[in-house]
């Protein structure tokens, strides 16, 4: 398929299409990228998120890649869900440094209706502190999605990690359907869906494509697909997983970009063993949101002075809050 002729928000990929995607010559692939940026968004603006690890540790999922899967021997302490005052505490930090949506993680395989009337609590904390709220806690059945909906949550991040056929190597506690249901629920209340996965686990190109297809034939696009690079972790079974060729990396940044053109695409875990050169060629292919801050949840991210210090050298801005009741996200910049 000519790349000039890839339309804008498809639902009906095929693998092997999503494979000649990535299989484009490099230069070809991250110019098509280019150009699908620059229809949906301000190719100079970088949306900006911080995270917070609101219950650390202990988790009954076995997820290969992780930190905090109980299954696993790794140095993490576990910690018990924060209080209020001191999710608040951070969220005012991270306003205070740019950010503008708080994302807060909770290592659970899907929280209790108590856990849930916390969470809430601090997602209108959060909200009322003028900044976009996203919460990952795992599974969620369709009346608790409707419970945070109610609360005024925006985002609801729940990541499908790989391809159906690499999951089983990676988690073996819960199904991909599974993840597809909550996904749904997410939908069916009218949440926005942030969900994206993890490069660098041992998969292969064909993987990263179904991956892609599974995310791009969703019956909505996510508007927020974050791309992990694998953070090795010792003590969990990925701890020596192999290294991912960098540009495999940005190619399937820019084929992201392309199959889901008016998402944002978020460079997200990995950023701290990325060299600004491997990050700017990922804001070339499309890449226009990243984690701001010192920490991701259990790990160290990207040192925010470095961040501020690329920005400065390729002109590329901070993303101001949306506007108020616009939906869709991006605007255009045709
Ligand atoms: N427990 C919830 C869940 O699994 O949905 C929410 C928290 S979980 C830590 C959120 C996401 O972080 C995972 O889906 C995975 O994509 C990402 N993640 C976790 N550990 C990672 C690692 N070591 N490297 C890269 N990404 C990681
Ligand atoms: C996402 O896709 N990546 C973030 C966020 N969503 C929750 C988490 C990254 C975790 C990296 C490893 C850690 O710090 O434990
Ligand atoms: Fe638990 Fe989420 Fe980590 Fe899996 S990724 S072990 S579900 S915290």
């Amino acid at each position: 398929m000519p790349l000039d002729v890839v339309p804008h928000a498809r639902h009906d990929w095929t693998r092997p299409q999503a494979e000649a995607l990535l299989n484009q010559p490099f230069n070809d692939l991250l110019f098509a990228a280019q150009q699908a940026h620059r229809q949906h968004f301000d190719p100079n603006r970088v949306q900006v998120s911080t995270l917070l690890s609101i219950k650390t540790g202990a988790c009954p999922e076995d997820c290969g890649y992780c930190a905090q899967s109980a299954s696993h021997d790794t140095a993490l302490e576990r910690e018990r869900l924060l209080a209020l005052d001191e999710v608040t505490a951070a969220a005012r930090a991270a306003r205070a440094a740019g950010a503008t949506r708080f994302c807060m993680g909770a290592a659970w395989r899907n929280p209790s209706d108590t856990h849930l009337t916390q969470v809430i609590a601090m997602i209108e904390a959060v909200h009322a502190l003028g900044l976009e709220t996203c919460v990952t806690l795992g599974m969620l059945n369709l009346a608790q999605a409707q419970r945070l909906k109610d609360a005024g949550l925006d985002y609801y991040n729940h990541n499908l990690d790989t391809s159906p056929e690499f999951y089983g190597q990676v988690i073996s506690t819960r199904t991909y359907q599974e993840r597809l249901d909550t996904l749904e629920h997410i939908r069916a209340v009218g949440l926005k869906t942030c969900s994206g996965g993890i490069l660098g686990m041992g998969e292969s190109r064909a993987d990263r494509a179904g991956l892609l297809c599974q995310l791009a034939n969703l019956p909505a696009h996510p508007e927020s697909v974050p791309i992990n690079l694998l953070v090795k972790i010792e003590g969990t079974p990925l701890a020596e997983a192999p290294e991912l060729d960098p540009l495999e990396f940005v190619r399937t940044v820019a084929a992201a970009r392309l199959m889901m053109p008016g998402s944002y695409v978020r460079l997200s875990a990995g950023r701290e063993t990325m060299s600004d050169e491997l990050q700017t060629l990922c804001y070339l292919a499309g890449a226009n949101s990243i984690f701001y801050g010192e920490r991701l949840l259990t790990t160290d991210n990207a040192d925010a002075q470095r961040d501020r210090a690329l920005f400065e050298r390729l002109g590329l801005q901070f993303e101001a809050m949306p506007e108020e009741g616009r939906d869709q996200p991006g605007g255009c910049f045709k």
